[in-house]
């Protein structure tokens, strides 16, 4: 019988946030058909903010990442470089489909959960957050849009045709690949931590989950 790593024991003890976070009632009316639009639309402008206060953070991962030293973290520095690459496309992405749905990206006012959710990203961001927690809240953070996403291009889903081009975004095989690196590199850091900087990304795992229940939350509420 294998080990069972850090983040699957983490997965089993916070499985319902985690499950809240990745089944909201929000994603569920995307993958049964029933989102109200000005949801989405709503989503959509407020995501883009979100993207864009979330490159500075993956841009620090990557700094903490260069200066590592042990020799199993030399591929880190490509995965996250890759994740940065994509997230380039994904501005374009927001552009293209924010105009495919005549909704405006410039003066977007980001909403208080969206704040929140930034300014946790800005602390996160800190040359004194360890790489260990910086990894653990980027795979969090990734993973919880494609277990989401992936989640409504099941086969039983009835996502609108219009709506299926944003959960592929985040749904495909390549991002959810990009995100098994994503584990593999915190898990290998969290391995080799002390109990304290485990505990402390154990913390900020649980504050992602919460803050994308919150992110989540406002797009279906907040108007
Ligand atoms: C709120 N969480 C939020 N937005 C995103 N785009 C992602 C995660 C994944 O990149």
């Amino acid at each position: 019988v294998g080990k069972v790593s850090v983040i699957e024991t983490w997965l089993r003890k916070h499985r319902l946030v985690y499950i809240g976070a990745t089944r909201h009632p929000f994603i569920h009316s995307i993958r049964d058909g029933t989102v109200d639009l000005s949801s989405f639309k709503l989503w959509l402008e407020q995501d883009y903010i979100f993207v864009r206060a979330f490159i500075p953070f993956v841009a620090s991962v990557l700094i903490k990442a260069s200066k590592e030293s042990s020799a199993d973290a030399c591929d880190d520095l490509e995965v996250i470089l890759g994740g940065m690459v994509a997230l380039n496309d994904e501005l374009n992405w927001f552009k293209k489909e924010a105009s495919k749905w005549g909704v405006s990206l410039s003066n977007v006012t980001p909403k208080k959960a969206n704040l929140k959710y930034c300014r946790l990203l800005e602390r996160l961001a800190s040359p004194e957050v360890e790489y260990t927690v910086a990894a653990t809240a980027f795979w969090a953070i990734e993973t919880v849009y494609q277990d989401s996403f992936a989640h409504c291009l099941e086969e039983d889903s009835n996502v609108p045709e219009d709506l299926k081009e944003t959960c592929k975004r985040w749904g495909n095989d390549g991002f959810g690949q990009y995100c098994a690196a994503l584990q593999t590199i915190a898990e290998r850091c969290l391995e080799k931590s002390s109990e304290d900087e485990r505990k402390k990304a154990e913390v900020v795992f649980l504050d992602i989950l919460e803050n994308e229940v919150e992110f989540w939350n406002m797009s279906q509420k907040d108007h």
